[in-house]
């Protein structure tokens, strides 16, 4: 039977802003057939979003949701899922939101652990904003202020997020749309911060300028650069460089998570709170 996605669209923003061939839908129909096969009810997920072409997400489908301001989708989910701890609480950020200006928030959130989705899709570039460089678009790159070739060095967010303490780490692509719903089962199956570097192509803003002027380039480049973790394992040094591994990169089931631990500290404060008197006050406490 064909799958009902109007169950879990807002099909009054329809179409979407997205451009024709935008890898963005394809992530997002991947992530509502994952919930569905998970059984979760609609009001049990929030879906929190930044700015960015990939903010657009939490607009076009039908669970709790919050758009909010670019780089912060982190602080805001934090906050949801202190407050909500029983809901499967999803941020969706672009590159730039996730790594640039809120790169800090989600290092800090690789480092509590809490127990937060993140959906990062990575199109290598500001895409929104119409091509500035982003902490993932690969050297040599045209961008738009870097317009003879990016000289920064990128950097891998899956090892960023490993290094910073995530308890779940992963890396697909929407090459797969198979491979992306089950990761976003595996990753929402997961308690803990679970980081997933999902990779799409803009070949609107990345692609007409570098050679990949429709999506299937784009998509074919993506291909070009990625490997399963097991082929890349078997690689030499020489052949892993440039070449970006997908799969499971972490699972640590055993790792303290974050909601937890601060339910512990409101129970120890609760036994020894006493009620504040007159008395209390008189005495200035
Ligand atoms: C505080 C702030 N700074 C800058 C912007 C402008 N801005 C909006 S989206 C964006 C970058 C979008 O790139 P990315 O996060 O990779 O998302 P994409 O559009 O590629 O999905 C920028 C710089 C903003 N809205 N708010
Ligand atoms: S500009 Fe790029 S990321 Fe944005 S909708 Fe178009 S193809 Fe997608
Ligand atoms: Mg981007």
């Amino acid at each position: 039977m064909a799958f009902n996605y109007d169950k879990y669209l807002r099909l009054e923003k329809m179409p979407t802003l997205w451009c024709w061939g935008c890898g963005d839908g394809v992530i997002l129909k991947a992530f509502v057939r994952a919930v569905e096969k998970m059984g979760i009810p609609q009001d049990d997920i929030c879906v929190v979003s930044g700015i960015g072409c990939s903010g657009r997400f939490s607009s076009y489908v039908d669970f709790n949701t919050v758009h909010t301001t670019h780089g912060r989708t982190v602080a805001y989910a934090t906050g949801i899922k202190l407050a909500c701890p029983t809901k499967h609480v999803i941020c969706v950020a672009g590159d730039g939101d996730a790594l640039a200006i809120g790169g800090n928030h989600t290092i800090h959130g690789c480092r509590r652990n809490i127990d937060i989705t993140m959906i990062i899709i990575n199109n290598f570039i500001y895409g929104l904003t119409n091509s500035q460089t982003s902490p993932t678009t690969p050297k040599g790159m045209w961008t738009v202020s870097q317009k003879s070739g990016n000289i920064d060095p990128t950097f891998d967010t899956c090892d960023l997020a490993i290094a910073a303490g995530a308890s779940f780490v992963a890396r697909e692509s929407m090459l797969d749309p198979k491979k992306l719903e089950k990761i976003f089962i595996k990753a929402m199956e997961h308690k803990g911060f679970a980081c997933l570097d999902i990779l799409s192509n803009c070949h609107i803003n990345l692609g007409r300028k570098n050679k990949m002027v429709s999506a299937m380039d784009n998509l074919k480049w993506i291909e070009s650069i990625t490997a399963p973790k097991k082929k890349y394992d078997a690689m030499t040094p020489e052949e892993q460089l440039n070449i970006l591994p997908t799969g499971i990169l972490k699972q640590d089931t055993e790792a303290d998570e974050y909601c937890d631990m601060y339910a512990e500290v409101i129970k120890f404060h609760q036994g020894k709170r006493k009620a504040i008197t007159q008395d209390d006050f008189a005495k200035k406490i």
